[in-house]
């Protein structure tokens, strides 16, 4: 017996769901919709199905590539037109010279994921693309792989397969309730009144997402908008090319094609085309944003079938598409003997950070989301769902989709309706990786900020946290500061939200003292009589240690993926604060709370600050203004203790995420303020800065320390990472992941988190570019940096394990080839000599 599971809602994600599901043996699925089968009038009613692959991001590309290759299999070939994909490629074309440098940097995503892309030039965008004007291009990118997806019919083939498993899919069904008890699900209520049983729910609701989420008190970030779709009359080039009289032996899937050009985009007008047969159909991301209230939709179903309304397509707004005719007629000069012959608004999802929803509900058991899922990820995002429900965990790294990852204020409707907005607004936009928002913003400051402020901080944003990025008082210093600590210039690209002040704040580090305010780290205090026992079963590290001791641990998943790295300081028998990732720490923690109250959980981030105090003469700074002994012997390195400083009650930890003596300093907000004043008063003989997140993450990669979620996630086992010091099963007793973790051989992993640095010794790179090795691609950066007090630029990577230190590899950083060197890590202090003294 599998468990019963009743999907919400028979769009392009639902019925992939039930499909991928069925396929592993869980056959008890019903799959409800509120309108009628097969179109629902949901999004993928009427989606022109464009798939590009490749984002910025690792994931949604394998989450595309998976759509592609699984559409392509559908074509159940009992008829002509069965075809669920047509790969007729994708080609986006640059009309500045900044758009052809970002397809370059896009083409690198594109190969270092498996993706064969190729930049190519005006004239032969227009041999690939006819109907361009190769003199309105510079250029483009051409993916061969990518195409149209077929949604509508898709949702039919995948339905079909599924029922023939098991599964039933039932349209007219409106859910209006999930019934639960004892905190889990036990079905969905429908407005006839009928409950239907249920061990699992998973809403894949769309745009309506929001209000399914209300049904349990689960806030789902996501706003529905608007998008503008429009058709040509007939174009003449087009005449006889595709549909019933094109019969060419060429064609991919059987005889009837509706399109062989490639989908085009013209990111520089927030411009998409497709074919449809002769006709153009012409995708606008340039109009204002349009939100839109649920409750002001049509309702499902009226009027005849064929133009029966859609609640997801609202009426065509003529004045938001002047412009972009006028643009899609310079670019493609052949539609200037043509007309808009219809359009609509269509809805779809948005989200504050444009990921995906994916995940279960932190309140009920049971109740998960798969939402803001475009028909372009829709199968590797239920592929990846089924991995979680079926064997507990996906194989690829979910952490930029799961709908856990947002702090609770990141959720509320005012901050999801701006963020949303303004990702509809950027969505073709060239965005730098440092790129802030410009609004919201100064949500979340610490008690130091008025401060951070008086010393001319660059704030940067995270998590609705402004976050110190350098601070431009520290450039009156420069002109002391040794030749030898100068970086050489940048490129435009990596010179942005950069600036030369980093150099010295690493330099003072590491030869004086620095204050980095470490408040938005996400720290939770797990407290109870079995929060020891409670954190041995859940870390790979000894937890059952004297109070006062801090230990660096993983959390895995049952496979040995590493799900986060963390810090775990024991204040007392049963106290103990966890320094952490992110929101999805505390999400894993509560969901693995004992039944029997004996642990509590929660985040203390917000009434509590700290600052790290670190560098040669951080011992200077602090032990004259404590009673409390600071030496090495007084307090250990990884040790913890209670002290005042100049009076204001702290807690101390000896660790260091730069690399140098030092401690991170906590204490209640109130005090925030009061301490940061003392600290940088009593460093002022000692030439104290205040340091930021630039500096800090240019020293903490000369000294190898890994960032969870950019250098590694649940994708990679702890040996992989170079992270297997962590793993000490012979301390202690069970805990998740041990057995997997004990069947891996060290040194036989099939790849590393591999130090680089740049031959050239001046090329900084940002991340994610492709790593080749003989010319191949064969990784992927993930974190880079100038390394200051090494004078090189730095670059971790995933590459094969079994390069030497010395080989020679290459990183394409947009149309450029960078040389750089495997080494041995960590490039800084591997003695430790300078945080054990
Ligand atoms: P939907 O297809 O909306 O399905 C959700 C279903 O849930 C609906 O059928 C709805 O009836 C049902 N439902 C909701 N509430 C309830 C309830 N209470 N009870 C029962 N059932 C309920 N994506 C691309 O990848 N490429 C493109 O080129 C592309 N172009 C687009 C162009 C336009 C104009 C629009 C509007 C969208 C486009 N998209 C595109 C986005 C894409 O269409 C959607 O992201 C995708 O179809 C969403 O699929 P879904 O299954 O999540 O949602
Ligand atoms: N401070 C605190 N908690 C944290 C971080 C932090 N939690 C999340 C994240 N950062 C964890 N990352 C690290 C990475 C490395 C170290 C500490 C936190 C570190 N490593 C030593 C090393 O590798 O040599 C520890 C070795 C050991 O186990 O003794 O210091 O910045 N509070």
């Amino acid at each position: 017996m599998t468990p019963r599971v009743v999907i919400i809602g028979a769009g392009i994600v639902g019925a992939n769901l039930a499909d991928e599901l069925t396929t592993r043996g869980w056959t008890d699925v019903t799959v409800l919709d509120q309108g009628p089968l097969p179109l629902t009038g949901g999004s993928t009613s009427h989606a022109p199905g464009l798939v590009f692959q490749t984002t910025g991001s690792k994931t949604m590309t394998a989450f595309a590539t998976y759509t592609v290759e699984k559409l392509l299999g559908l074509d159940d070939g009992t008829t002509a037109d069965g075809w669920c994909f047509n790969q007729v490629g994708g080609l986006e074309v640059a009309t500045t010279p900044e758009r052809l440098a970002d397809l370059h940097r896009k083409q690198g995503w594109a190969i270092s994921r498996g993706v064969p892309a190729a930049v190519v030039d005006a004239a032969e965008c227009a041999r690939l693309h006819p109907l361009l004007d190769p003199d309105q291009v510079l250029g483009g990118l051409h993916t061969p792989t990518d195409g149209l997806a077929k949604a509508a019919r898709a949702v039919v083939a995948l339905a079909r397969r599924a029922e023939s498993r098991g599964a039933v899919f039932r349209g007219s069904v409106r859910v209006t309730g999930i019934a639960q008890s004892g905190g889990r699900v036990t079905g969905v209520e429908t407005a006839d009144g009928e409950t239907v049983p249920a061990d699992i729910v998973v809403s894949c609701a769309g745009f309506w997402g929001r209000e399914l989420g209300k049904l349990v008190g689960m806030r789902v970030p996501l706003l529905p908008l608007a998008h503008q779709y429009a058709r040509t009359t007939q174009v003449e080039q087009l005449v006889g090319r595709n549909g019933a009289d094109a019969r060419s032996a060429g064609a991919p899937h059987g005889e009837f094609v509706e399109a062989r050009l490639p989908i085009l985009r013209h990111q520089d007008a927030d411009l998409y085309y497709r074919e449809h047969n002769d006709c153009l159909g012409i995708g606008s991301y340039a109009h204002r944003p349009m939100p839109v209230s649920i409750s002001e939709l049509p309702e499902v179903g009226d009027g005849e079938v064929g133009e029966r309304t859609q609640p997801s397509m609202l009426p065509f707004t003529e004045e938001d598409f002047a412009r972009q005719w006028e643009q899609s007629q310079q670019l493609l000069p052949g539609l200037q003997r043509s007309k808009i012959e219809h359009g609509f608004n269509g809805v779809f999802s948005f989200t504050p950070d444009g990921g995906p929803l994916i995940g279960e509900s932190p309140d009920v058991a049971g109740f998960w989301v798969a939402e803001a899922v475009w028909v372009t990820h829709s199968s590797g995002v239920a592929r990846s769902v089924a991995q979680l429900l079926v064997d507990g965990r996906s194989e690829l790294d979910l952490h930029g989709c799961d709908v856990n990852r947002f702090d609770e204020v990141e959720t509320t409707d005012a901050y999801v309706d701006e963020t949303s907005q303004q990702n509809f607004v950027e969505i073709y936009d060239v965005l730098h990786p440092l790129q802030p928002k410009l609004s919201p913003r100064g949500i979340r400051t610490s008690p130091f900020h008025d401060r951070q402020r008086e010393l001319g901080a660059f704030f940067l944003e995270s998590h609705a946290w402004e976050r110190p990025h350098w601070y431009e008082a520290n450039a009156a210093l420069a002109k002391d500061m040794p030749p030898q600590w100068r970086a050489p210039s940048r490129d435009a690209w990596s010179a942005m939200f950069h600036s030369p002040v980093v150099a010295v704040e690493a330099w003072k580090t590491r030869t004086a003292v620095a204050m980095y305010d470490m408040t938005p780290l996400t720290r939770l205090e797990v407290s109870g009589p079995g929060a020891c026992a409670f954190l041995e079963g859940l870390t790979t590290g000894k937890m059952d240690k004297s109070v006062g001791a801090v230990t660096y641990t993983l959390m895995l998943d049952e496979a040995g993926g590493v799900r986060s790295d963390l810090t775990v300081a024991r204040l007392g028998e049963q106290l103990f604060q966890v320094g952490a990732n992110s929101h999805l720490d505390l999400d894993h923690l509560r969901r693995a709370l004992p039944d029997d109250h004996s642990v509590a959980v929660r985040d203390i981030t917000g009434g509590t600050c700290c600052i790290g105090v670190w560098g040669p003469l951080a011992r200077d700074l602090v032990q004259p203004l404590s009673g409390e002994d600071f030496s090495h012997e007084g307090l250990k390195y990884f040790r913890a203790m209670s002290a005042h400083i100049a009076g204001i009650p702290v807690t101390a930890m000896r660790l260091s995420y730069v690399g140098e003596l030092g401690w991170e300093i906590y204490t209640s907000a109130e005090y925030g303020r009061k301490l940061w004043d003392v600290l940088y008063e009593a460093g002022r003989p000692l030439g104290v800065v205040a340091a930021g997140r630039a500096a800090f993450n240019s020293l903490r990669l000369e000294k190898g320390y890994r960032s969870w979620g950019a250098d590694m996630s649940t994708e990679h086992n702890p040996y992989e990472a170079g992270l297997g010091f962590a793993v000490r099963p012979h301390t202690k007793g069970d805990f998740v992941g041990r057995e997997a973790v004990e069947k891996i051989d060290p040194d036989a992993v099939t790849r590393r988190l591999t130090c680089l640095t740049v031959d050239d010794g001046r090329s900084v790179v940002l991340g994610h570019e492709a790593v080749l090795v003989d010319g191949e691609p064969a990784g992927y950066v993930t974190s880079a940096a100038y390394g200051y007090t090494l004078g090189t630029p730095i670059a971790y990577a995933w590459l094969p394990a079994g390069l030497p230190v010395g080989a020679t590899v290459e990183i394409q950083y947009f149309d450029r080839r960078i040389r750089a060197s495997v080494a041995a890590e960590p490039l800084f202090d591997p003695e430790m000599s300078r945080i054990r003294r």
